[in-house]
């Protein structure tokens, strides 16, 4: 059984994209009538190519090309809300599964595939601004929590938040899912955060799933009452509702930039596909759960909310040829990547020269050299 749904659970659109918002919504609709048609229009479009950009990901995997992938189908909402809340001072700190996080902030999704090819120990380099202050992903779970802990620290202590000045003052975001909230270092990273007022939102994506464990076996109560614990505000929003996502995203940055102190928010979603190109979730699921899911599908949700509104035949026909296009770009981009440089592997393991690591070296050179052309 999963814990029941907070009566002040907040979310705008209904699952069958009516505008119907929550009681708990409504101290978030001002943020959601200033948004500008153009606005809401990228909001779809981005979840529409990310859809896309996260199958063609999957399609390579399989054909060879990356070695895994993580899929997002079922929380673009959640990602792309939370992402277009943050101002472009923002810092945002990504587990593994966040492509469209990375990508609205800057991040070239080439960077992301390959890092799923192999290629790289990082991806990309978070101090470069084309990144968008965007973090590497993390696979240690929860990790990443204390990363932007400490980060949000050195905003307090660097006094480059809670200035008084919202165009300036520097607040993060990060994301973590429902299985690593049980992981230690998530709740040393709320302590650390609360103590020293992080500028730090908490962003926890209920997907229901932690590979095969259901949330249920997480935690006896909703996740995001834990925040009070730590003395920290928190919140439960409906995570397949990207105007949700977004008001809810937005006030918890700027009140936590404001010198509020650390915010948690826990977005209700869905993981749609599989855990990773590793795992079959038919061995642990029904596919009575998978289809109440597919019935809130955020795309669809918003597709019938911008349709209602009144957007044209050609406006969501032009949202697919562009996701097709990029998606088509990055497959493309992705067989050219060639191989390994196997030096990648052994040169950032130890500052200097190291014996262990030259022996490592010599065997795979040998063990190379023993097929026939020289390579394996
Ligand atoms: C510290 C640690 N323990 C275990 C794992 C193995 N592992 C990888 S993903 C995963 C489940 C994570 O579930 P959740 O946090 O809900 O995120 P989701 O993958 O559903 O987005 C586990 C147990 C790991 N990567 N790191």
């Amino acid at each position: 059984m999963t814990p029941p749904d907070d009566p002040a659970l907040v979310r705008v659109l209904a699952a069958d994209g009516t505008f119907a918002p929550t009681p708990g919504a409504e101290r978030y609709l001002p943020l959601i009538d200033a948004l500008a048609d153009s606005e809401l229009e990228t909001f779809y479009r981005d979840m529409v190519v990310v859809r896309a950009f996260d199958r063609q990901a999957t399609n390579l995997q399989r054909q060879g090309q990356l070695a895994l992938w993580p899929p997002s189908f079922g929380q673009e909402a959640a990602q792309v809300g939370s992402a277009r809340a943050a101002r472009p001072q923002d810092h945002l700190f990504p587990s593994y599964r966040e492509h469209v996080v990375c990508t609205i902030r800057g991040v070239d999704p080439i960077d992301i595939i390959r890092l799923m090819r192999g290629l790289t120990h990082g991806g990309w380099d978070p101090t470069d601004p084309k990144n968008g202050n965007t973090r590497i992903y993390t696979l240690v779970l929860g990790s990443q929590t204390l990363h932007a802990a400490g980060f949000g620290m050195g905003l307090v202590f660097d006094k480059r938040t809670a200035t008084g000045d919202p165009e300036k003052d520097e607040a993060l975001i990060v994301y973590y899912g429902d299985g690593s909230s049980s992981q230690g270092d998530v709740h040393e990273a709320m302590v650390f955060a609360a103590s020293y007022r992080a500028p730090q939102v908490f962003f926890l994506q209920n997907n229901h799933w932690a590979i095969s464990v259901p949330v249920s076996t997480q935690s006896r109560t909703p996740l995001f009452q834990r925040a009070a614990g730590y003395g920290m505000p928190s919140i439960q929003v409906d995570g397949n509702d990207v105007l949700a996502s977004y008001a809810v995203t937005k006030t918890a940055l700027d009140e936590a930039r404001a010198g509020g102190g650390p915010r948690a928010i826990e977005a209700l979603t869905y993981r749609m596909g599989a855990h990773t190109t590793s795992d079959d979730p038919t061995k642990y699921r029904t596919s009575d759960e998978e289809e109440s899911w597919a019935r809130r599908d955020p795309i669809a949700r918003m597709h019938a909310y911008l349709r209602a509104r009144g957007a044209s035949d050609e406006f969501f026909a032009g949202v697919e040829e562009d996701a097709a296009a990029y998606a088509d770009d990055v497959r493309i981009r992705t067989n050219a990547l060639g191989d390994l440089d196997r030096e990648v592997m052994f040169g950032h393991v130890y500052s200097e020269p190291h014996p262990l690591i030259d022996e490592q070296r010599r065997w795979l050179a040998d063990y190379e050299a023993s097929f026939e052309g020289g390579k394996a």
